[in-house]
């Protein structure tokens, strides 16, 4: 499976992808920080081939016209895998490249403007930690929900704590998507059995592993058995 000339979904380089994939669902959210650029396609690559289904490019350090060259290397990547790309908060981004849709948290463009300007065929992905946030998320046109932090997390992000509990009862309420992140790792997902969720989001565990692909194979197995 981590060959390199196993793993590519050639029926999948004839169009783009634009919905979102059916559980399980391994969500990979990028962070370039401390790779060279070669390091970093080859981790998302290496991701992809071992079975990544969704992947968001998530770059909050770095200027907007560094962050557009490299979603459009990400982006060839993603589709030659018939993987949908997300752009975390950028709109502007996400058009600019034709990537499938965005992730918006609380503080960026509400759900519903998003989904105005980008029309109904583009995934709008929104944070949510509460059941009255994802309920609004979801009025407002979102198509998934990412609910965390589940762990504490040392990527850098601005978040909160969320139970297992309340991600529970935010997938019970939401009938959407709901994919667990924070802290994630391929030791703790047990805490996820029975939540609703329909997969997980990871930063640093796949982009830190040695080997993504392996990683990311493993991981689904792992999530097929769990949800
Ligand atoms: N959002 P890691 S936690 C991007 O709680 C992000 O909404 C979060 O990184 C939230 O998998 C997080 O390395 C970072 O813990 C998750």
């Amino acid at each position: 499976m981590c060959e390199r000339s196993a793993c590519s979904r050639q029926d999948a380089k004839q169009k783009r992808p634009m919905v979102l994939p059916a559980a399980p669902v391994l969500y990979l959210v990028t962070d370039s920080s401390g790779l060279d650029e070669e390091t970093f396609l080859a981790k998302i690559e290496g991701a992809l081939r071992g079975g990544v289904n969704l992947v968001q490019l998530r770059e909050k350090e770095r200027p907007i016209r560094e962050v557009l060259a490299l979603a459009a290397k990400v982006h060839r990547l993603t589709l030659s895998h018939g993987v949908p790309l997300l752009i975390d908060d950028r709109l502007d981004l996400a058009l600019a490249v034709g990537a499938e849709g965005v992730h918006l948290g609380q503080t960026d463009l509400p759900v519903a403007t998003a989904r105005r300007l980008l029309g109904p065929t583009y995934i709008i992905g929104a944070t949510a930690k509460t059941v009255e946030q994802a309920l609004e998320a979801k009025r407002q046109g979102a198509d998934y929900l990412g609910v965390g932090a589940i762990f504490p997390t040392a990527t850098k992000v601005v978040t909160r704590p969320t139970s297992v509990a309340a991600l529970t009862a935010i997938c019970a309420a939401a009938d959407l998507p709901c994919f667990a992140i924070g802290g994630l790792t391929s030791g703790n997902l047990d805490v996820l059995r029975g939540s609703g969720i329909a997969g997980i989001c990871m930063v640093s565990h796949l982009m830190q592993a040695p080997d993504p692909c392996a990683e990311a194979s493993a991981l689904l197995l792992k999530l097929r058995a769990l949800l």
